[in-house]
């Protein structure tokens, strides 16, 4: 019993962002009340921020999807069924969609939001048994490029830090975050630690003066776009003031000579121009690096979410190259993961080019490895990398993939240019959509909806951003005949008549892969199911079911590349794929708010949250509002070359002139043909395959104010709808 007479209900990890926290529900039985912070949980320390803290408001609500349901051919309305009727439908049209075009029509688009149980399923059933590396997931549009930038300069995906690191730097390097926001209990932890060492000196690049900038201690209202410049700037800077260390660069690197030379051809006056940061700001800046006894650096999706993100990620490793700033305590490059899983899912291979553990579906050897594994005849996996997230809506349009399975994302707001991804959707001969709730934007398009156990309702294993590997109970039932994603996958497998899906449990999904990852970078192998239920978390790599786990990796300064040296890489600066013009003269970056998690299916029904922030707006600078004759809450119309929507202005010096913010969080449901994704671009960087979508141009124009329904209305009425419609 709790102080107020609640009853203790169980623990998970919060389905929210990539900090991790441990959260403990309270209630009654089977009815969650409060959610509070687990105090000796190391990734949170009891601390939760508000979406975490409100979570018990997101179980019980009309929308939940508790059957699975299909679409009826002749009045098109969803009626709900059993398990089998279900699945055998699903069966059949892939069936007929395998026989007639071959298994690359048949695709499975995943998310970092699935625990690691169900993303290695996934990738067994669909890379292994299907036979198709369209396998891919959201952390496409998330985390691909900082996968992609630490395997080229470092030899291996997963970051090299943990969260203890805040404790031991006193240079702090935010670049592209808005921690403050985003991943606000790891902000905390660096508000503490500057609180307790008001020495620690913060630097946060931000085209946006975000509540993370307000807290800087140095600002650099970095270009958008700018950040290879700036980045540069930096190194070349440090070369110039010789603040280099160059016993690591001697012992522990490869392609420093060039690097050097490459960053002596640069012009310093262009870089400046380009990353829009004074030289002497920049010179300070560089000093500071320069003589930092620990240099740890955050990023996220200002770096991650662009045509050169990954070099963008390069640019931000070769400083800590350079500095010697890197395997040791307080120092390293920590790209923030966004989601609760994107790390599991990256560990299982739910990335359209990988296979799990960290292996390759273009290497031969790994290729044999899970084919032996899985009892799988050589040459059941392809060789070549399958679709990613953006490439199946087009292909899906192209009428060259028939069948997507879609299972904890909603694409229909969430992939740039949604006009195309409707019409991708529509096209489809089958959407599968696997979810928790209904509707949402995506299954409004789908012909068959399974319903997903979520976190509290299921046993799952999650990694957090600092390699943190958490197991979770299952805390209460799951409405309906609701299941854990894992098991609906083996049952549809077992139902197809693939071998090798029987588990008993989670535990033995687990326990499965974890063997898989023996010997390789992301080494859990000895994190037995069995210990992992009695410690609830271990940090990889584990090799042994002794062995402690690891805080840091590289402490050894030895790095995954084949001779063991991490690797300078000479990027230069690239304009981002739309520039502004005549026609569309602004810049349009998108990106979240404190209050609302993604596309709003669990925050939209907490009141708490959506009074913080009930509807969509624009943040447009006093100087564009001023030219454009606007005031606070006049309503535009903003314009790009794939759409137009429109919102409610907010004027602010937080973002920067020529530039506007939107958040992307409002979809159709809730703000009807104004979701920010129907005017971004789709635009892929050429390795990692992730969408820009911190850039586009647009136009705004003052409209007359719009009827529009607020947010909890507009649920509501949703709600309603559906009951009306006895759906
Ligand atoms: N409250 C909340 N928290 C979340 C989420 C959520 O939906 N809501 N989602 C989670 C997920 S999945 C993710 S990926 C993370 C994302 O976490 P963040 O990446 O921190 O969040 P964003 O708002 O997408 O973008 C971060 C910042 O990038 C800046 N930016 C835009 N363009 C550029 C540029 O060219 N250069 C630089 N340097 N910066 C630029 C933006 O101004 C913004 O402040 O958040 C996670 N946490
Ligand atoms: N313009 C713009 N677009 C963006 C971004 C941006 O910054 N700007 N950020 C991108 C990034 S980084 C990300 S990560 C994506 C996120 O975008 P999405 O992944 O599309 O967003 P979510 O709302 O988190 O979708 C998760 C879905 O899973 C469902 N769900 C919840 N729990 C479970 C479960 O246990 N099982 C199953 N099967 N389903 C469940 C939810 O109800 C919801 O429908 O958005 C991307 N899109
Ligand atoms: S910081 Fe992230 S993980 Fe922690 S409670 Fe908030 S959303 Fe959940
Ligand atoms: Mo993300």
């Amino acid at each position: 019993m709790t102080s107020n007479g609640l009853a203790v209900l169980g623990e998970s990890i919060c389905p929210y962002c990539g900090v991790g926290c441990r959260l403990r529900f309270e209630g009654r039985p089977g009815q969650p009340e409060r959610t509070r912070g687990v105090e000796d949980a190391p990734a949170n320390l009891g601390g939760l921020c508000a979406k975490g803290a409100l979570l018990h408001e997101t179980f019980r609500v009309p929308d939940r999807l508790t059957h699975p349901q299909v679409r009826h051919t002749r009045t098109d309305l969803f009626r709900p069924t059993d398990w089998d009727t279900a699945l055998r439908h699903v069966h059949e049209v892939l069936r007929y969609v395998l026989n007639t075009f071959g298994r690359d029509a048949v695709a499975f688009y995943g998310s970092g939001q699935l625990d690691t149980e169900t993303a290695y399923l996934a990738c067994k059933l669909f890379k292994g048994h299907i036979g198709t590396n369209n396998t891919d997931s959201n952390s496409r549009l998330c985390m691909a490029a900082a996968v992609a930038g630490y395997r080229t300069s470092l030899g291996s995906d997963g970051p090299p830090c943990c969260y203890d690191d805040i404790d031991e730097a006193d240079v702090i390097f935010i670049i592209g975050s808005n921690m403050a926001e985003a991943h606000p209990v790891t902000f905390d932890r660096v508000r503490a630690a500057k609180k307790a060492r008001p020495d620690l000196h913060i630097i946060v690049a931000d085209p946006r003066r975000t509540p993370t900038a307000r807290a800087a201690d140095t600002y650099l209202p970095v270009a958008p776009g700018g950040d290879i410049a700036l980045l540069n700037a930096l190194a070349r800077l440090l070369v110039e003031q010789q603040r280099l260390d160059a016993p690591f660069v001697e012992a522990h690197t490869s392609g420093f000579a060039e690097f050097r030379a490459f960053l002596l051809e640069q012009d310093l006056a262009d870089l400046c121009a380009a990353a829009g940061i004074s030289r002497s700001l920049l010179e300070q800046t560089a000093r500071r690096i320069g003589h930092a006894r620990g240099f740890l650096s955050f990023y996220c999706m200002g770096l991650n979410q662009s045509t050169v993100g990954m070099w963008k990620n390069n640019c931000l490793i070769n400083l800590h190259l350079l500095t010697g700033q890197i395997g040791k305590p307080g120092a390293g490059p920590f790209s923030l993961t966004g989601q609760p899983n994107a790390m599991g899912g990256r560990e299982a291979g739910l990335l359209s080019h990988q296979l799990p553990g960290y292996r390759f579906v273009d290497n031969a050897d790994h290729r044999r490895e899970l084919e032996q594994s899985w009892d799988r005849d050589p040459g059941s996996i392809t060789a070549a990398p399958g679709l990613t997230a953006v490439e199946m809506f087009r292909a899906l349009e192209k009428g060259k993939l028939k069948a997507i399975w879609i299972a904890g994302t909603n694409p229909m707001v969430s992939i740039p240019d949604l006009h195309q991804v409707r019409r991708a959707l529509q096209k489809a001969e089958l959407v599968v959509v696997q979810d928790a709730y209904h509707p949402t934007e995506t299954t409004q398009l789908a012909h068959v909806l399974l319903p997903a156990a979520p976190c509290g309702e299921k046993e799952w294993t999650s990694t957090n951003s600092e390699r943190l590997v958490s197991y979770s109970p299952k805390v209460m039932e799951p409405p309906g005949t609701a299941l854990p994603d894992w098991e609906i996958l083996a049952r549809f497998a077992r139902l197809a008549g693939c071998a090798g899906f029987d588990y008993a449990d989670a535990a033995a999904v687990w326990d499965e892969f974890r063997r898989l990852t023996a010997g390789r970078p992301c080494d859990m192998s000895g994190m037995t199911a069995a210990r992992l239920r009695s410690e609830r978390h271990l940090q990889w790599p584990c090799p042994s079911e002794d062995h402690p786990g690891s805080k840091r990796r590289y402490l050894d300064r030895r790095f995954a590349t084949p001779d063991g040296r991490a690797q300078f890489l000479a990027r230069d600066h690239r304009e981002p794929r739309e520039l502004p013009d005549h026609e569309f003269p602004l810049v349009l970056t998108t990106g979240r708010l404190y209050s609302h998690w993604h596309t709003l299916t669990r925050t939209a029904k907490c009141a708490k949250l959506v009074s913080r922030e009930p509807e969509p707006f624009v943040e447009v600078h006093p100087e564009d509002a001023a030219r454009l004759g606007l005031a606070d809450g006049d309503q535009v119309q903003l314009s790009s070359r794939r759409g137009t929507i429109q919102a409610p202005v907010r004027i602010t010096d937080g973002v920067s002139p020529g530039m506007v913010f939107l958040p992307f969080h409002w979809g159709d449901l809730y703000a009807p043909e104004n979701a920010a994704n129907y005017l971004t671009i789709s635009a892929l960087g050429r390795v990692a395959k992730q969408p820009e979508l911190k850039f586009c141009a647009v136009n705004l124009e003052k409209v007359a104010p719009a009827s529009r329904s607020t947010l909890p209305q507009r649920a509501v009425a949703v709600v309603k709808g559906l009951q009306e419609t006895g759906v």
